[in-house]
C-alpha cells in the first residue's frame, strides 16, 4: 500500500502518527508513504487528481487504481487490516468515547485551527480572511476547555492510559497550530501537559517536524 501525504499537514498527519503508533507497538503495515508537496500546489496536479478528485491528502492506495481519499475512512480501513493494538479501544463504552473524542478532536479542533491558519498565513498562499479566522477561533475555547477537563484528572492520553486515534487527530491539529506559529493552548494547563508528554512518545517524534 502506498500512502500520499505532506508533512505537518493535519489530516496526512493524523494518520501517519496512526500508522508510527501500530508501528512503535510492532505491528509493521508495510505502507510505504509518498510526499505530495502541497507547498508546490502537487495535489493539485494531474496525477493527484486522478488518484483524488478533491485534489487532498492524504490518499491511500489499497490496490492498483484503488483509493481511499478521506483520512479517517483510511484509518478505518486499516485498522481492520491490522486490528492489533486497538486504536479505537475496547470494548462498546471505550470505543464510542474514543470515537466522541476524534470527533471532537476533527471538528472541533483541527477543522477551526486549519481554518485559522489558513485565514491569517496559509502555508499554501490562500488569501487572508479575517472574518473566517475571527469565527474559527472563536470556536476553539470551549472545545479546548472540553478537551482540559477530559484531562483534568491526571490521564496521560485522552482514553486514560491507552493510545487512541483521538490522540493522533488532536496531536496533528496542535502540530498544524505550532507550524502556523500561534499558540491557543496557553492557558489549559492539562491540554499544555498532554502536548508535552505526546511529543515525547516514539511515534510523535517519528513524524512530527514542528
Ligand atoms: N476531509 C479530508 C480533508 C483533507 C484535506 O483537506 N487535506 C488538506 C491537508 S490537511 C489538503 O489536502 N489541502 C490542500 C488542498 O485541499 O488543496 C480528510 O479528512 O482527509
Amino acid at each position: 500500500m502506498k500512502l500520499y501525504m505532506v508533512p505537518a499537514a493535519p489530516n496526512p498527519t493524523k494518520v501517519m502518527l496512526y500508522i508510527a503508533e501500530k508501528t512503535a507497538a510492532g505491528t509493521e503495515m508495510g505502507i510505504e508513504q509518498v510526499l505530495v508537496n502541497a507547498l508546490k500546489n502537487e495535489q493539485k496536479s494531474e496525477d493527484h487528481l486522478a488518484r483524488n478528485p478533491f485534489g487532498s491528502l492524504p490518499v491511500l492506495e489499497v490496490a492498483d487504481n484503488e483509493y481511499i481519499v478521506e483520512s479517517l475512512a483510511i484509518i478505518e480501513y486499516l485498522e481492520e487490516c491490522f486490528p492489533q493494538p486497538a486504536m479505537w479501544g475496547n470494548g462498546t463504552r471505550e470505543r464510542i468515547r474514543a470515537r466522541e473524542l476524534e470527533r471532537i478532536a476533527d471538528l472541533r479542533v483541527l477543522l477551526q485551527i486549519g481554518r485559522y491558519a489558513h485565514a491569517t498565513k496559509s502555508p499554501i498562499g490562500l488569501p487572508p480572511n479575517p472574518g473566517v479566522a475571527a469565527q474559527a477561533k472563536q470556536a476553539l475555547p470551549v472545545a479546548f476547555q472540553y478537551l482540559e477537563n477530559v484531562l483534568a484528572d491526571g490521564r496521560a492520553l485522552l482514553l486514560g492510559d491507552r493510545v487512541s486515534v483521538a490522540d493522533c487527530t488532536l496531536q496533528a491539529a496542535l502540530q498544524f497550530m505550532r507550524f502556523a506559529k500561534f499558540d491557543l493552548i496557553g492557558d489549559y494547563p492539562h491540554l499544555t501537559r498532554w502536548d508535552a508528554a505526546y511529543r515525547q512518545r516514539a511515534a510523535a517524534q517519528a513524524v512530527l517536524k514542528f
